[in-house]
């Protein structure tokens, strides 16, 4: 077995010790309420961001006979996966810290139809004047090395509470399906410890002669689609 394995095997024991630290059930037993608070206040961002997909799909349903969304998923991120975000990044131990510097606790996935879609909706988002963007980062025009692609946003929306507007982060993902069909099975295989070495780097190659391939077919189904409504066009002028 790899070096790798013993690393990986390695660092989960260190996470899991540092989980049950006395330093992080001190954490959990004074922060309980305002650590469910707190989740519960991204939630409801998640609510406004889905709400705002929702509508602009409706809108462009009704204006152009077509819905640029497939899907929306959301997810607030398991305190687990916080907490390790918390020992990745160094970063202290408070919820103040934790709001301030990680910025994927809550997120939206929304998956399009095609890639000029994801640019469009992202525009249309931007625009609305209570969103305010933090950061972009475009893993379409630059893929990660593995061959990941999607686009993610980083914004803050606000939410209205009984007497107080807080405003709120949101890691928004656009995607297309090709996309999105690589991003869940590579996600899969990530997880999958106890491949050797040799094969992993050849598994690793093949994932990226796979994104590469998911790339072409979404050039090539937006070429159909623009082959399509020229077509339909062209009948109707005739
Ligand atoms: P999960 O389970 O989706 O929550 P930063 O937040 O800037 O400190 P990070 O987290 O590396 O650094 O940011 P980045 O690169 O924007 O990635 C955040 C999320 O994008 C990941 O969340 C994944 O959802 C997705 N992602 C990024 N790279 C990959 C990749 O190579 N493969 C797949 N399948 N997904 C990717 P989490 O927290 O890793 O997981």
């Amino acid at each position: 077995m790899g070096i790798e394995h013993y690393i990986g095997q390695a660092r989960d024991q260190f996470l899991r010790k540092s989980l049950t630290s006395d330093e992080f059930l001190d954490f959990m037993r004074e922060n309980t309420l305002p650590v469910n608070t707190l989740m519960a206040h991204y939630h409801c961002a998640i609510m406004e961001i889905e709400t705002k997909f929702n509508v602009l799909n409706k809108q462009f349903s009704l204006q152009y006979d077509r819905n640029p969304i497939e899907s929306i998923k959301a997810r607030v991120k398991s305190m687990e996966s916080i907490l390790k975000k918390v020992r990745r990044k160094n970063i202290p131990l408070t919820l103040e810290s934790i709001e301030k510097n990680i910025r994927d606790i809550a997120g939206v996935r929304v998956i399009c139809s095609f890639q000029d879609d994801i640019y469009l909706l992202a525009d249309c988002l931007l625009n609305q004047d209570d969103i305010t963007l933090l950061e972009v980062k475009d893993y379409i025009k630059n893929p990660k090395p593995g061959g990941y692609r999607s686009l993610h946003l980083i914004v803050e929306v606000p939410i209205f509470l009984q007497n107080e507007k807080k405003q709120m982060k949101v890691e928004v993902q656009l995607r297309t399906i090709a996309m999105d069909f690589w991003a869940s099975l590579e996600h899969k295989l990530r997880y999958k410890k106890n491949i050797p070495a040799e094969e992993a780097n050849l598994l690793a190659e093949e994932l990226i002669a796979c994104a590469e391939i998911s790339s072409s077919l979404d050039q090539r189904m937006e070429k159909i689609r623009d082959r399509i409504t020229r077509a339909t066009l062209s009948s109707g002028r005739q």
